[in-house]
């Protein structure tokens, strides 16, 4: 087995498999691959400045076979091919296989990602959608994934309450939506659902289609007037290439103003709570709470070991 240190020095390099094997310490809750992923944290924070990244993490959402994974893959290509010393992470959140008998997930594989393109890392990931698709895995993750890759991709199927968990977790969300489905749109207006930073509409193939379907997404968003700048509205389609340029241009854009990201910090603390909450339920997040008072200052890591010294001593 391979040390921490070899891992993350081929890690770096983007090399896939030693990169798999880190995520996995990441994505599990055992002791060991706790200590692990203490040990990469504190290795990836004395790099030096030069060396560390923070990725822009980018979430799409919408619903299932909107098209959402062959239109992530083709603006990796594009993005990659426009930046040459850009790397780009992917991480498709699925739904579990308890809801769909496996059937999603078998779909899912239709869209391939380039297996032999260095700068491009793909890492799919099993969802529970009782919890809103996103899980505290697809947060660990991201924790590691954000320090070595320029953009992070997050898939999730949107369902319900998945996009708001989704557009906590990335600093920007675009929804993908099926030409004239409205009934995400409906999501919105009833106020079940959190408003995109930008909604993409898929599958317009023909112009007439697109044109239509422009139109019904504005009517319904000035109607729901749910806010007093409209987000914007990219008409895409895989097939024809139509708007994947412009939303290629909209993702610079954002990569550029890093005033976009979030609080790499506060992000982490959320993720956090959020983890205890689901563990130890509402009297655990309080006990948590008061706790953490007196741990102002410190970071994750620190704080995870005291929550589970905490669950242990006095069972939280
Ligand atoms: N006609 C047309 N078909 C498309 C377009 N984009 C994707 N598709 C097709 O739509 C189907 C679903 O595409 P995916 O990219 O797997 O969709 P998804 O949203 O990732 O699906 P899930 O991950 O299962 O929710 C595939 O058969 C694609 O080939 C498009 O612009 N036009
Ligand atoms: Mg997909």
């Amino acid at each position: 087995v391979p040390k921490t240190s070899e891992l993350l020095k081929d890690a770096f390099q983007l090399k896939k498999y030693p990169l798999a094997q880190l995520l996995s310490s990441f994505e599990q809750d055992s002791a060991a691959a706790r200590t692990t992923r203490s040990e990469v944290i504190a290795a990836l924070d004395e790099q030096s400045a030069a060396r560390q990244k923070d990725a822009l993490m980018i979430g799409i959402t919408g619903s299932p076979g909107a098209g959402k994974s062959t239109l992530i893959n083709a603006l990796c290509l594009r993005l990659l091919e426009r930046q040459e010393d850009l790397s780009i992470a992917v991480l498709a959140v699925d739904p579990s296989s308890a809801v769909s008998g496996g059937s999603l997930l078998g779909d899912r594989t239709r869209t391939t990602f380039p297996t032999d393109e260095p700068r491009l890392f793909f890492r799919s990931q099993a969802s529970n959608l009782e919890l809103g698709g996103i899980s505290h895995q697809t947060f660990q993750a991201t924790r590691l994934l954000r320090r070595l890759f320029d953009l992070v991709f997050i898939e999730t199927v949107g369902i319900g309450q998945s996009e708001m968990e989704i557009q906590r977790l990335a600093d920007h969300t675009l929804l993908v939506l099926q030409p004239l489905a409205g009934d995400q749109v409906q999501f919105i207006k009833a106020g079940i659902m959190e408003q995109p930073d930008g909604f993409i509409v898929n599958k317009c193939d023909a112009e007439a289609l697109a044109n239509q379907s422009y139109e019904l997404l504005r009517s319904s968003l000035k109607v729901a007037r749910i806010a007093t700048q409209s987000p914007p509205i990219f008409l895409t389609s895989a097939e024809s290439g139509r708007g994947l340029a412009e939303l290629v241009e909209h993702l610079s854009e954002l990569q550029r103003l890093a005033n976009n990201r979030s609080e790499r910090e506060q992000q982490e603390l959320q993720g956090l709570a959020n983890w205890v909450k689901t563990q130890w339920g509402l009297r655990g997040q309080t006990r948590y709470l008061t706790a953490a008072v007196t741990a102002e200052g410190l970071a994750y890591e620190a704080r995870e070991a005291m929550v589970l010294a905490m669950a242990e001593t006095d069972g939280m």
